[in-house]
């Protein structure tokens, strides 16, 4: 049988949380991980009672990278016709806002892993970093392009060839997280900007998170030319007539989500 190594949570009203549990090895993401984190991502995005999902880890590891003694053994026949990103593009796909709690360790396809989500929550004991030139590879799942969207080509560069680590601190400087707090606090955080996050229109969140993601896909006008198409897509739903009305009455807005 399959080891379970997430647990599935819902610690408040409409956030769904998915934590990985893999502690004697520091949360390595072997495809088993990611299959598991992949599937209970997929469960939530088609779950109507979770309007925001966050994953994390622990407090000493997010995870230290996809399993090194798993990839040891892979050749590069194995790589090509094994479709080893399948899961991974899973995670990039799943349609609600995602949130990375990230404590300890982000390294390698632990920082992918965080960078695929839309927003990093970190405590003050984050590292992160992009390793793989040790091992005489290089990252693999979206470090080279989203790092370097993050943070930029110089501190990019740094990171990923000379195996430069970013601190918390540096990596709130850099723009690559979106908060910092003490360890004792970041999941709670986290868990709070997730909640006020599901309690928004969630027909909405969807588009803008397909809209923001496009900045990086797209030319500008095809990027302004898909927002005006969602932005009137809006308009067809219950929550636009609803959210109007209810200013307009100067009271709450009740959205159906539709
Ligand atoms: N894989 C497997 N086991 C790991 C691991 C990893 N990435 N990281 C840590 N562990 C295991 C250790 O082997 C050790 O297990 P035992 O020896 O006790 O059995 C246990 O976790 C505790 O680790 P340490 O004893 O090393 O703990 P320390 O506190 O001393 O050091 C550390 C923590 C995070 C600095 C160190 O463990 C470390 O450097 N770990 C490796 C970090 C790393 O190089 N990560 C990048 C891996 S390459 C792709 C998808 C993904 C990727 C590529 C392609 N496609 C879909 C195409 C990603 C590649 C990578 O991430």
């Amino acid at each position: 049988m399959t080891q379970q190594y997430i647990l599935i949570e819902t610690p408040v009203d409409g956030v769904g949380l998915i934590r990985l549990n893999r502690p004697e090895a520091l949360n390595a993401l072997n495809s088993d991980v990611i299959n598991q984190i992949s599937t209970a991502m997929e469960a939530f995005d088609a779950d109507d009672t979770i309007g925001c999902i966050i994953l994390t880890g622990s407090d000493r590891a997010f995870a230290a990278g996809a399993d090194i003694k798993e990839m040891e053994q892979r050749s590069v026949v194995g790589m090509l016709t094994g479709d080893k990103l399948t899961d991974w593009t899973r995670i990039a796909r799943i349609s609600k806002p995602v949130i990375a709690a990230v404590s300890g360790w982000a390294l390698g396809g632990g920082c992918e892993l965080a960078m695929m989500c839309d927003m990093i929550v970190a405590s003050e004991s984050a590292m992160f970093g992009q390793p793989e030139i040790n091992l005489g590879i290089m990252p693999g799942a979206g470090g080279t392009q989203r790092l370097t969207h993050a943070v930029g080509k110089a501190i990019a560069m740094e990171v990923m060839l000379g195996d430069r680590r970013l601190t918390a601190a540096e990596a709130l400087h850099y723009g690559l997280v979106n908060r910092v707090y003490p360890v004792e606090r970041y999941l709670d955080e986290a868990i709070k900007l997730a909640a006020k996050i599901a309690t928004m229109p969630g027909v909405a969140t969807r588009m803008i998170k397909a809209a923001v993601n496009k900045a990086y896909d797209l030319s500008l006008q095809q990027g302004l030319d898909y927002e005006k198409r969602n932005f009137y897509l809006l308009f067809g739903t219950e929550d636009k007539d609803e959210g109007m009305k209810a200013f307009i009455e100067k009271r709450p807005p009740q959205w159906k989500n539709r």
